[in-house]
């Protein structure tokens, strides 16, 4: 069977009754700003809020976020409520309001300097700051307060996600309430988390939950073996279960996806069609084989390798030059730390000099398109691609790689996938790199850029039949069973 949003609606209707279903991020799925005199409503670029609005939309609810957005104070109520999706409300957003500073310390300090360098095995140093932890937990306890005050005496289920809140779940701990949590990103094998000073904590906050998931079975491992060497608790490794405190966590991985029906309906229709005839026309690629990078510009993504590989992949086979184009389309993301507008500073130096070194006449090899695309924008290129690169360092799954996959209504088209993101214990049919090596990623260039279109087909074929099948209602219906305890419909 093909999960489905009916089915997942279905399921939750039968299952959770009257439960209240919220769910607790700190990015809100839609942020509202200005734009002259409007305000209007935009959807950012997060994995984790892309991934999840089709689950809220089917099973209603309410979502708890942060409220970033400079014209998010302007459309809610005297409750912090506001209804979306804008043009078909489905759920309640419930926005809590940082200071600057909270939002400095908790988001910019610990979880993004010292949390996701941390598991992130992509040789970024974390740094530790007391003032930065302290408000980190200051920040958890403000959003367990409002996921308290929405609950009140009802049954609800409470789902938590990420790395922003590892202390959130304890604090939650009430008769009426369950909790699960989705770490969206690795976990990484003990000694590398050890240099956290505060990792027993963490792992106590954690363990607040009923149901802790990572994307990956080894995720789960690594998560058993930092706590079996940190702190006192019960480990269960047949199960994958651990009793602290009378609590009991079970520890499992669901590898999280995209709405492929919902994306193959998008890349079918006029607009994105239109926009990628303007595209062509624009940057002047009617005639050009073009490669694709999607990414928040972040260091984990392997954005540097990916130019140097393209770079190498010319130099190997100057046939290709003023005949390929790779485009870029970076959002600049976390912006306020170094290690971000030093990646930032290096991509632009070598998309500037890689360009230098080939340029002739009208034609650049790269296109760095770094500012935010329009979801039609961003499908548009994903159609008009001849291959699509994902070349992270590490990444927890990686849905760029999917979303191409999904998109390809065609079944032309070649995706070239980093050994070590999520998605390639799945995607086996990709071509799989490591980014490290710059020569076997310029290899895999070629590859694609010769690569016959039956065989790009019997790739593309199965790469489709399995995000189609292993999709996010699929991935939203595992969560939910395991956690309730009842049997998963695989068919
Ligand atoms: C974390 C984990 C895991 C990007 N640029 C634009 C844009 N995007 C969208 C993409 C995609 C999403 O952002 C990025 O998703 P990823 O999965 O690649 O990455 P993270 O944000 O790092 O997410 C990751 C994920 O959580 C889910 O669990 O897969 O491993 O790190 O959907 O399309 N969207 C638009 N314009 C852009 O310019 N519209």
């Amino acid at each position: 069977m093909v999960w489905t949003n009916a089915n997942l609606r279905d399921m939750i209707r039968q299952r959770l009754g009257d439960e209240l279903f919220v769910v607790v991020s700190n990015r809100e799925p839609y942020i509202h700003r200005f734009e002259g005199e409007e305000i209007v409503c935009e959807v950012p670029p997060s994995g984790l809020t892309i991934a999840l609005d089709p689950v809220m939309r089917a099973c209603g609810g309410l979502w708890v976020a942060h409220g970033s957005g400079e014209a998010d104070h302007q459309v809610v109520d005297g409750s912090a409520h506001v209804q979306v999706p804008p043009e078909s409300p489905a759920y309640t957003l419930r926005r809590v309001w940082l200071t600057k500073e909270e939002e400095q310390r908790y988001y910019y300090g610990f979880a993004n300097q010292a949390l996701w360098p941390l598991c992130h095995i992509a040789y970024t140093r974390p740094s530790f700051n007391l003032d930065e932890w302290e408000t980190y937990q200051a920040v958890n306890r403000k959003f367990a307060d409002a996921v308290l005050e929405e609950i009140g005496d009802r049954r609800a289920f409470v789902f938590i996600q990420d790395y922003h809140f590892a202390t959130l779940s304890r604090l939650l701990k009430r008769v009426n309430i369950r909790t699960a949590q989705f770490w969206h990103i690795p976990w990484p094998n003990p000694e590398a988390f050890r240099i956290c000073p505060w990792s027993e904590e963490i792992l106590d906050g954690l363990l607040g939950n009923d149901l802790l998931g990572f994307h990956l079975q080894n995720h789960c491992q690594n998560f058993m073996d930092t706590v079996d060497r940190t702190i006192e608790a019960k480990m269960d490794y047949e199960r994958f279960e651990i009793t602290r405190g009378g609590c009991t966590t079970m520890v499992r991985p669901f590898p999280i996806s995209v709405d492929y029906d919902a994306i193959v309906e998008r890349a079918a229709s006029p607009p994105i069609a239109e926009e990628a005839k303007r595209l062509a026309r624009r940057h002047g690629l009617r005639k050009m084989l073009v490669g694709l990078g999607v990414d928040r510009l972040d260091y984990t993504k392997g954005i540097p390798e990916r130019l140097r590989a393209v770079d190498r992949f010319l130099e190997r086979h100057p046939e290709f030059q003023e005949k390929f184009v790779f485009v870029q389309v970076g959002v600049p993301s976390r912006v306020h730390i170094e290690a971000y507008q030093r990646i930032n500073d290096e991509i632009d130096q070598l998309v500037e000099s890689i360009n230098w070194k080939y340029q002739r006449d009208n034609w650049k090899p790269i296109l760095f398109l770094k500012a935010h695309a329009s979801p039609i924008t961003l499908y548009a290129w994903y159609q008009l691609a001849n291959f699509c690169a994902v070349s992270s360092l590490h990444d927890g799954m990686n849905l760029v790689a999917k979303e191409f996959v999904a998109s390809r209504a065609r079944e032309d088209g070649v995706l070239i996938l980093s050994h070590f993101t999520g998605a390639a214990r799945e995607l086996v049919d990709a071509e799989l790199v490591n980014p490290y090596a710059v020569d076997e990623m310029a290899e895999a260039f070629h590859r694609a850029a010769v690569m016959p279109l039956e065989e790009q087909q019997r790739k593309m074929q199965k790469l489709r039949a399995q995000v189609h099948e292993q999709n996010i209602y699929r991935w939203a219906g595992k969560v939910l069973s395991t956690l309730f305890k009842f049997e998963f419909q695989e068919a």
